[in-house]
């Protein structure tokens, strides 16, 4: 029997995920939210998922630790890609990574300017290569989590920043002033178990591809 193990993040990506895996035959046997195990068996014998961090799953799948993961195109973009097959945009996990200022901050007269922008993110490659690409010069600052603050307590003139429903930046007096890229949820797959093990994982992969467009014929994109 060949054993597949499943890499995936609790939270929105779990359950944005758990319908696919339905339309695929897999039912976890624990819910990941409330059970403290990183190891669920599912009702496959073969099959079971591991929870990690959502920017740690590229790296379980690299390493082969995971034959199969699902990972944001955000954390796909930071971790470079390799060793990995990047089959299917499973169309879930919806958002948009933004540059965001504060509502009093004039974002294009800086760029106008010339000026040299300081920007927080978490999204080091993402950010760097965006700015660079429109020639800006800017002083990236690392960080693992709320850059929403930054701006506000003049750690940063700027943010890159995931944005889905707007919410959260406009609580914090913040506005988007240009979007870098749209992002989603995207089946991933290690080389060299495709190879190995394709008997197994091909009929997966053919599953997973209906259950998305079921889904998307069910509830058409907005
Ligand atoms: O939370 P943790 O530090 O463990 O890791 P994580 O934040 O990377 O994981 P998680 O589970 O929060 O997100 C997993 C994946 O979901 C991300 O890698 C994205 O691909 C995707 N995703 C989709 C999002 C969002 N939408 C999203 N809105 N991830 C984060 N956000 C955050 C955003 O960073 C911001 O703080 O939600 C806030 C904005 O939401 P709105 O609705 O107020 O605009
Ligand atoms: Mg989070």
């Amino acid at each position: 029997m060949t054993r597949i193990t499943i890499a995936l993040s609790k939270g929105r990506i779990f359950d944005d995920t758990a319908p696919l895996l339905k339309g695929a035959g897999i039912v976890a046997l624990d819910d990941p939210d409330t059970s403290r195990k990183l190891i669920l068996a599912t009702n496959r014998d073969n099959v079971r998922l591991i929870i990690v961090r959502a920017s740690d799953v590229p790296t379980y799948v690299q390493y082969g630790a995971a034959d199969l993961g699902i990972a944001g195109k955000d954390v796909l973009l930071e971790h470079g890609g390799a060793g990995l097959y990047q089959p299917l945009d499973l169309n879930i996990a919806c958002c948009r990574m933004m540059v965001a200022v504060r509502d009093d901050f004039d974002y294009e007269s800086a760029v106008r300017r010339g000026a040299r922008v300081r920007v927080a993110t978490k999204y080091l490659q993402t950010a760097r290569e965006h700015f660079a690409e429109k020639g800006m010069h800017v002083d990236l600052i690392k960080l693992y989590g709320s850059m929403e603050l930054a701006p506000l307590v003049g750690l940063a003139d700027a943010i890159v920043d995931l944005v889905s429903s707007g919410n959260t930046l406009k609580a914090n007096h913040l506005k988007a002033v240009e979007e870098i890229i749209p992002i989603s949820a995207r089946l991933i797959i290690n080389q060299a178990a495709l190879k190995l093990k394709r008997e197994t994982i091909q009929p997966m992969l053919d599953a997973f591809s209906t259950a998305i467009s079921n889904k998307l014929i069910a509830q058409p994109a907005q």
